[in-house]
């Protein structure tokens, strides 16, 4: 067993050197705090959907547009707003939080938290630009977040990370849907591990990407300390065929707060992703939210982080 595969305690993520890519100075209206993004490429451009916290505390989504992946400008106006009527204004009166966009049969995805004075909830949109989106339902009960969608069927069925919180225990489950309104056959997949670096919680992160080891998974983790949580990233391998079966669980964290960035913010010690992007020449890069406080992006060889996790 492989303990450190990074001599001198780096990550097997690289940052990049120009984190964060953004920060509030980069948004062009009054607000708190920008954090936890989800990129999609949309042709030559990558576009980023960003958790924005406004000054009343509570959250909603602007866009960011790139050419690059990494130099972003933000958008005038935030595309999605706590709606104001129907049912999803009653389960969205605190915010909308960490969206993951997913490319299904054609159709862009989002799933996104609701939060209300009766918990979160996972609700799912659909959407072609980024800019408008139609919500389609709320797709979980109350206790649950960190939905991702896995980009195809399986097995005839659409396929879905969750994170109930049960017991207080954060566990990663997967469900299926034959419509994505309604999820079932859920089971539990990857839980916390004692005496690990996520021994306190787990939940998904980045929607599932297809590799000839299997479906790898970018989780967050935390662990609890006497100054509470430290979240890191990690990663882990789910049968093609049969995703409720891991493949392989990578020991050690792929991304762990280091930077000032990271460090310090208004929940520090945290680095958050909840979304990647796979280049053709097999980069990929992970954007992860830094100490609840700034955007940042880090990457990585496919191929060595998917060789790094089945050899660790
Ligand atoms: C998680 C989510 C994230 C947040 C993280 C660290 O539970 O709420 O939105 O970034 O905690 O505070």
């Amino acid at each position: 067993m492989i303990t450190n595969y990074n001599p001198g305690g780096r990550d097997l993520l690289h940052r990049w050197e120009g984190n964060p890519i953004l920060t509030l100075e980069d948004l062009p209206f009054p607000c708190n705090s920008v954090f936890n993004g989800t990129p999609v490429k949309l042709g030559e451009e990558y576009l980023l959907l960003l958790r924005v916290e406004g000054q009343r505390g509570y959250s909603f989504f602007a866009l960011a547009r790139s050419e690059d992946g990494f130099h972003f400008e933000v958008e005038k106006k935030p595309v999605l707003l706590p709606a104001e009527k129907g049912i999803f204004s009653v389960y969205e009166s605190r915010g909308l939080e960490d969206p993951r966009g997913t490319f299904i049969e054609g159709t862009y995805y989002v799933l996104y938290t609701a939060v209300s004075e009766y918990g979160y909830r996972i609700a799912l949109a659909r959407t072609e630009d980024f800019r408008s989106f139609e919500r389609i339902a709320l797709v979980s009960e109350p206790g649950n977040k960190d939905g991702v969608l896995f980009p195809e069927k399986i097995n005839g069925q659409y396929a879905r990370l969750d994170r109930p919180i049960g017991l207080g225990v954060g566990s990663i489950w997967i469900s299926y849907s034959n419509d994505l309104k309604s999820w079932g056959n859920s089971s539990v997949l990857l839980s916390p591990r004692r005496g690990y670096w996520d021994s306190f919680r787990v939940g998904a992160s980045v929607p599932p990407i297809k590799t000839e080891y299997g479906w790898l998974e970018i989780y967050h983790g935390t662990k609890m300390t006497s100054a509470g949580p430290i979240y890191r990233a990690g990663a882990a391998l789910l049968d093609l065929k049969d995703p409720s079966r891991v493949v392989k669980r990578c020991d050690v964290p792929i991304l762990s707060p280091r930077e000032d960035y990271e460090r310090i913010g208004d929940v520090g010690n945290v680095v958050f992703p909840c979304g990647a992007i796979v280049e053709p020449d097999g980069e990929i890069k992970v954007y992860y939210g830094g100490a609840d406080t700034c955007i940042c992006v880090a990457t990585a060889n496919l191929a060595d982080m998917t060789h790094c996790i089945t050899t660790s």
